[in-house]
């Protein structure tokens, strides 16, 4: 193609001029359609929100806010951003929210930024017993720039241990307390959080990325109007495109704003934030709420065929999107059951447990979530095949030739949950 022919370089098919990347883009469809997708952290989004994100929006700048742009040419992109915040307002009741953070990393950046100073004392959840990494851990930037120190949960029943929360809140008197968790199965409490911020006079934060989708659905508390600043990603439960936002009360407002930009990012992705606005849109739905009620039936029902099938739960059981299985008392490592429901068909992650005595890279757990299957359609009886085939495959002596059998029997499952049938043929591209 010379310069002379810029029609071809606009319009030519990924097919065409990129073989290599068009390939893995079908090949990763393949993937994604023939395997059950357990990743707690991970959802399949809608057709309409990846014609969103793969739109024309990605070529445009738009540093500021609706209608206090450094650039011109904003005024549709102003209306993008203005829909995605009416949205979020709707879905989660905020009085003030940011849809430009880039992910929920970059979003906790902004929230610590806009009320702390580097060397502040902050109180979160452990990593190893659920938390997430940028809730302090020491190589993360959370942790390098912020003071944080570390609660945990009971050993007894593993559940947060809120007296724990706040004699170490009266000892340590953290500018800011942070509630929420990557790997935690239980409904948090967040009003008690509130009482103990209130205590000792700190700020409270949660970080709802996990239960985003069951807090818009009404089948987990909600922890806005109770924190001072919620974060969240929109990939999660929420079902949305990957990125972040962050809703805080009105005397935080432009702190916050001021935090995304200009201090932690330039350029909005305005082709995301209207994939944002595409998944809140749909959040207000009753299809979204009926499926959220779904997801935890749908956990609550893989949790009783795992118990069933002799598999131990990190508290006995759920309350959400998500079980920890506990591998403590065996001889398979997280590492290795992983690889092993990898065989057999299902995708999830080793995940540390609370008091795990195996390093993070080997792992005493295995965590599994529902939200991806329930958005496919799955529902309790397929919940339980699943855990027939989980239980089979984590047992002593599974010989490679039943781990075949039970692949077989996950691609049966996939088979009659079709995803994306529209892109099936031939073409990953929305
Ligand atoms: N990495 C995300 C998860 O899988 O839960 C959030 O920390």
């Amino acid at each position: 193609m010379s310069f002379a022919d810029q029609t071809s370089y606009l319009s030519q098919d990924i097919s065409e001029v990129d073989p290599d990347v068009a390939g893995l883009l079908n090949a990763e469809l393949e993937r994604q359609s023939d395997t059950l997708e357990m990743i707690a952290s991970e959802n399949f989004t809608s057709l309409a929100v990846l014609q969103a994100v793969g739109s024309v929006l990605t070529n445009k700048y738009a540093e500021g806010l609706p209608h206090r742009r450094y650039y011109g040419g904003c005024e549709v992109v102003d209306k993008v951003e203005e829909l995605a915040i009416g949205r979020a307002k709707s879905v989660f009741g905020c009085e003030h929210v940011n849809v430009q953070p880039h992910s929920g990393a970059t979003a906790n950046e902004a929230a610590y930024q806009a009320v702390l100073t580097p060397g502040d004392r902050v109180l979160a959840m452990a990593l190893a017993h659920g938390g997430h990494l940028s809730h302090g851990l020491k190589v993360n930037f959370s942790g390098r720039l912020y003071e944080f120190h570390h609660y945990g949960v009971r050993r007894e029943d593993c559940r947060i241990d809120i007296d724990q929360v706040a004699e170490m809140a009266r000892a340590v008197r953290p500018k800011l307390i942070v509630a929420g968790a990557s790997a935690y199965p239980r409904i948090i409490d967040f009003a008690a959080f509130r009482a103990i911020a209130d205590e000792v006079g700190a700020l409270f934060m949660v970080d709802m990325a996990h239960i985003a989708g069951l807090v818009a659905g009404g089948v987990h508390p909600t922890p806005v109007g109770i924190a001072d600043i919620v974060t969240t990603t929109l990939h999660k439960s929420l079902g949305g495109p990957r990125s972040g936002m962050i809703m805080c009360n009105a005397d935080l407002a432009s702190a916050v704003d001021r935090a995304v930009f200009p201090g932690l990012q330039g350029g909005p992705l305005m082709h995301v934030i209207a994939g944002k606005a595409v998944s809140l849109g749909h959040a207000q739905t009753e299809e979204f709420r009926e499926r959220q009620h779904q997801v935890v039936a749908n956990t609550a029902a893989l949790a009783d065929g795992l118990i069933d099938g002799g598999v131990s739960l990190v508290t006995g059981g759920t309350d959400n999107h998500l079980v920890l299985v506990d591998l403590s008392r065996t001889d398979l490592t997280g590492a290795d059951a992983e690889i092993r429901l990898d065989h057999a068909g299902i995708t999830v992650n080793k995940n540390g447990i609370p008091f795990d005595e195996r390093p993070p890279t080997v792992t005493s757990g295995l965590r599994i979530g529902t939200p991806a299957l329930t958005t496919r359609g799955l529902k309790e009886a397929e919940m339980r095949e699943i855990a027939s085939v989980i239980s089979t495959a984590l047992r002593p002596a599974v010989s490679d030739a039943e781990l075949a059998g039970l692949r077989e029997r996950s691609q049966a499952i996939s088979e009659r949950f079709p995803l994306y049938p529209q892109l099936v043929s031939g073409s990953a591209i929305a």
